[in-house]
């Protein structure tokens, strides 16, 4: 059906999400998710200025072709940026042509290849006995995958954890201009595995356990790491190096047996081609927000099944619900799906974005109603309009800045 709008709405319920409101002249709506955490207003410029006038006119159900034209028709492809907008369109069409169909999303891929789709929680704390209280809250409710994380001794503040007294989501975009961490890798080389063996002590091997670096490392104390965290099995370490240095996995592959995922600041399959095709990593993370919808997502995934390399899908509060639920349709459906990501969104997010997906027994659904099945209420997105929020930036004991 031909488009005849296409809007930019911008809203920030708890932490900002820029979303894509695509309407054909059947007054068929379909969304997608533009968000890139901490740039929001570059892609929602990108859009309204350089892609949304493009749409109208042009029939949504070719969707590869409006895939192709806004890559190649560019001139400048990749990069997170374009990559984003591209996917935000990708979903959104997505989402027209389910409910034209009637169908949800996972049916026009082909339909569900496995009952649920499992998810990883995110366990942490300021403390290893306030980890393992947050650790046995999630195995309370039926989580069969956590990922932990908690502050390491004798720095003054560790990455990705709860603020203490928040409640189970934590919010890492915590203020209107970044804030300084200061890391250390020898305090943390010699804590992670202090950690793993306190969890797998108490709780035992009866579930995933995993662990995100966040590209903190050298290629050599990657491979230390992995081996250290050998005897813990883990399900994967997340990050370990910069993500932009393919020829690093090979050095980690080398010595360790502990398996690697690394993806959710790609944007394309470029950018983890070697990673797979040269089997260097286990798993990969890319999301279907930031690596161009579904279109561009499944080509990545059906090159990783062909190398053995499951995929892992980046799944963080800076992606919205229209993200989540675009993930949940492509992983219920490929072949070599391995694990998703689930971090939730803080509450008032529940008051903008309705949802359909559904948490049982440690697995998510994504839903049988049609499309992508989220709607998003503009009444309550307005009353939390954009305020700028940013990640805390990484310095080392001598200032200077270190990878993220
Ligand atoms: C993850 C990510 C998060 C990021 C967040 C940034 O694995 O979920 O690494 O921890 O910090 O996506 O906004
Ligand atoms: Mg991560």
């Amino acid at each position: 059906m031909r488009i005849t709008a296409a809007e930019v709405i911008v809203t920030c319920p708890g932490r900002n999400y820029v979303t894509l409101k695509i309407t054909t002249a059947d007054g068929v709506t379909g969304l997608g998710d533009a968000t890139l955490n901490g740039r929001e207003l570059a892609v929602a410029s990108y859009l309204r200025d350089h892609v949304c006038p493009l749409l109208i006119g042009r029939d949504s159900a070719h969707i590869n072709d409006i895939w192709q034209y806004l890559y190649r028709g560019a001139y400048w492809r990749r990069g997170p940026v374009t990559m984003t907008a591209i996917a935000a369109v990708d979903c959104a069409l997505w989402d027209i042509l389910g409910k034209e169909a009637g169908l949800p999303v996972h049916r026009l891929l082909g339909g569900a290849a496995r009952d649920g789709v499992l998810i990883y929680g995110h366990a942490s704390g300021q403390s290893v006995d306030e980890l393992l209280d947050d650790v046995a809250a999630y195995r309370e409710q039926g989580y069969r995958a956590i990922r932990v994380q908690a502050a390491i001794p004798g720095l003054e503040s560790t990455y990705g954890l709860h603020h203490p007294g928040t409640g189970a989501t934590y919010e890492p975009a915590d203020a209107a201009m970044p804030s300084d961490n200061v890391w250390h890798t020898p305090a943390y080389l010699e804590f992670a595995p202090e950690l793993m063996r306190a969890v797998r002590e108490r709780f035992g091997y009866d579930f995933h356990l995993l662990h995100d670096v966040h590209h903190r490392l050298s290629p050599l104390e990657a491979a230390q790491l992995g081996k250290s965290l050998e005897p813990y099995r883990m399900f994967w370490i997340e990050d370990p190096t910069p993500a932009e240095d393919q020829e690093a996995f090979r050095t980690i592959r080398q010595h360790t047996t502990t398996p690697v995922a690394v993806g959710e600041v790609f944007n394309s399959i470029w950018d983890c081609q070697h990673l797979i095709t040269e089997r260097l990593i286990d798993y990969i993370r890319t999301s279907v927000s930031h690596t161009g919808g579904i279109t561009h997502l499944r080509k990545v995934f059906d090159l990783a099944a062909l190398h053995g390399v499951r995929t892992g899908s980046h799944g963080a509060g800076d992606l919205s619900p229209i993200s989540f639920a675009a993930a949940l349709h492509l992983d219920i459906t490929v072949p070599n799906f391995g694990i998703q990501e689930y971090m939730g969104h803080l509450e008032p997010a529940s008051e903008v974005f309705k949802t359909n997906y559904a948490f049982r027994d440690g697995y998510m659904h994504p839903g049988d109603a049609p499309g992508l099945g989220v709607e998003i209420d503009e009444e309550a997105a307005a009353r939390y309009p954009y305020e700028p929020k940013y990640l805390p930036v990484n310095r080392l004991r001598d200032g200077s800045m270190h990878d993220w």
